[in-house]
């Protein structure tokens, strides 16, 4: 009695495993299209900055909070506002970047490059040129082709020679699919 239980059980269980196996291959996390989304930087480190915490690189980090044209110290600022100098932010999930948006509250127009890099630190180059964003505050979105690997960093190259002031940056948004 007790064996004819056991097989009947066993019978019962393999009958169900192709349809475990059916359901699997239905569930919407394996089937979904990778959905694109958008993140703030999690950390950031810079050339210079002009205070701390005050204007330091950490109010580069999360979302804007400045969101007018002002000289404002939850923006990031460089220490001396008329030279070369760069901002590196870091995001928590790795992905197949789409964009990079630069959110600008005051002195536009220096951001010269910006870059992003693969987990090995390889460096490449997304957009280069004359920042012409405008009104301010502002934000430059810059779009490229799905890279093929996964980007947790974003690298802003300034020349504020260009404009002899302090361009400030409030936040970075870095977009892709995982
Ligand atoms: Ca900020």
């Amino acid at each position: 009695m007790r064996k004819l239980t056991i097989r009947v059980l066993l019978s019962i269980l393999i009958g169900l495993l192709p349809a475990c196996r059916y359901v699997s291959s239905l569930d919407p996390d394996v089937t979904a299209t990778p959905q694109k989304f958008s993140q703030w930087a999690i950390a950031a480190e810079a050339s210079s900055s002009f205070g701390m915490p005050d204007w330091s690189v950490t109010r580069a980090t999360g979302a804007p909070d400045v969101n007018m044209c002002a000289d404002d110290s939850r923006a990031w600022a460089s220490g001396r506002g008329n030279g070369v100098e760069w901002l590196q932010l870091t995001y928590a999930k790795p992905v197949h970047a789409l964009e990079v948006h630069v959110y600008q509250t005051f002195g536009r127009g220096a951001i010269s490059r910006i870059s992003i890099f693969d987990a090995e630190g390889n460096r490449e180059i997304v957009w280069e040129g004359e920042d012409d964003t405008d009104p301010c505050p502002g934000v430059l979105a810059v779009s490229f082709p799905e890279t093929a690997y996964r980007v947790k960093q974003v690298r802003i190259d300034l020349d504020e020679s260009r404009t002899g002031f302090w361009n400030e940056i409030d936040a970075v948004a870095l977009i892709g699919v995982q």
